[in-house]
């Protein structure tokens, strides 16, 4: 004999598996999660209570954790985010390799009331896309060479997957789309969570093996093209691949795109060894935006500015924490006074949209320097919440017709 009370349970517990298919039919991730947690939740009344944004394993967002590099290399997504733990390629303070674990901490109230991004009309979580969280890539702290060759590699196994949507169309236009990759196939986004700066060589040459030569939009205080014989002094050649001189690797690996008006760096305010650091950074083909320019052009003149520098080129986009003022974001290897807000920069990133940004990146975050109120986290999770809100509003693909 069934009993009333079980078959009240069955029927609701019918009921909540149906709101979750619906809910996972609307790719809506994690808030599935958070407005249907498991029947052992229910509570009085059978009323269901909402497991806490501050409670359970914590992933970016609280998306969901896939294996993707070991357990579960079969599961397709459509944007990853990935750790990157390396910081021994820092000149002052080191410590990023905790960024991704501090920046998932900080991000753990992104989708508390729903993840509804105002500014830019779209909720990225609510968007037809899987978006996931992979972990990190395992990367050893003892050498710094195998290091790299991690990075490049974990990074290459999970761009070089197919994306589970393929966009048959651009949002804006309507008009149909064909990929933009070397091999003709739709690859997912990876959203890198460092780590310092020197993780961007092996990602870029990842980028690279899919993309080919690709602009830059890098938000920097620092210039990050220095000489080796600048930086650091290279003692050794592993010594000469540091967080201040992978771009000038990067450069002369051709992994940038040749030419002038193809990468923009944003917020620099570095001191130099002179002006000649200048004429180094305009030979890797970057244009500055001195971290001063937003008093006299205000937002709106830096984003024109960075706009008419890239294009319509395909961009990596890379954020070292440190483009914003110590002021706002003070857990950072190299803190430079005198930057932009954490507004302002959130502001200048939302002003990307419609840009074809095909990966990204935030490094230099160390947390161990942060606030007790964890504010770098919480800014760094938070500008990677407008990149990925950019991302959902502009599928890669390029108009045929
Ligand atoms: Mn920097």
């Amino acid at each position: 004999m069934i009993s009333i009370v079980t078959l009240t349970f069955i029927t609701y517990l019918a009921s909540t598996i149906n709101a979750h298919e619906i809910d996972n039919d609307r790719e809506q991730m994690p808030l599935g999660y958070i407005k249907f947690p498991e029947p052992v939740f229910q509570g009085f009344n059978n009323e269901v209570t909402a497991d806490a944004i501050f409670s359970g394993i914590t992933t970016f967002a609280k998306l969901p954790w896939v294996q993707c590099l070991t357990g579960d290399r079969a599961t397709p997504f459509d944007i990853a985010f990935i750790g990157a733990p390396f910081d021994t390629g820092t000149s002052y303070r080191p410590g990023a390799r905790f960024g991704p674990a501090g920046i998932r901490a900080g991000s753990r109230r992104l989708t508390l009331y729903g993840g509804y991004n105002v500014p830019l009309q779209i909720n990225p979580f609510q968007a037809g896309l899987k978006i996931v969280d992979c972990g990190d890539i395992p990367v050893t702290p003892y050498d710094n060479k195998f290091a790299i060759h991690q990075i490049e590699q974990g990074h290459k196994e999970l761009l070089q997957r197919e994306a589970l949507h393929a966009p048959s169309k651009d949002n804006a236009t309507g008009k149909i789309f064909e990929p933009v990759s070397l091999d003709g196939k739709y690859h997912p986004r990876i959203i890198t969570l460092g780590g310092d700066h020197t993780i961007v060589l092996p990602l870029l040459r990842s980028i690279h093996a899919t993309y080919g030569p690709i602009s830059v939009i890098h938000f920097d205080s620092h210039l990050d093209t220095w000489k080796p014989s600048v930086f650091g002094g290279a003692p050794s050649a592993q010594a000469a691949i540091n967080h201040g001189t992978y771009f000038y690797w990067a450069s002369q690996e051709g992994l940038i795109r040749n030419g002038t008006s193809i990468a923009s760096h944003g917020a620099i305010r570095t001191t130099l060894s002179g002006p000649q650091d200048y004429d180094n950074d305009d030979h890797t083909g970057f244009k500055r935006i001195e971290a001063r320019e937003i008093d006299t052009l205000g937002t709106d003149g830096i984003i024109k500015k960075i706009r008419e520098t890239v294009g319509t080129n395909l961009v990596y986009l890379s954020i070292d924490i440190d483009s914003i003022d110590p002021a706002f974001a003070p857990a950072t290897g190299t803190p430079e006074t005198g930057g932009w807000s954490t507004r302002e920069l959130r502001t200048i990133l939302r002003g990307l949209d419609g840009l074809q940004i095909v990966s990204a990146d935030i490094v230099e975050v160390a947390p161990a320097y942060d606030t007790n109120a964890e504010l770098t986290t919480m800014a760094a999770a938070d500008v990677l919440f407008e990149v990925l809100s950019v991302m959902a509003k502009t599928p890669l693909g390029k108009i045929i017709n």
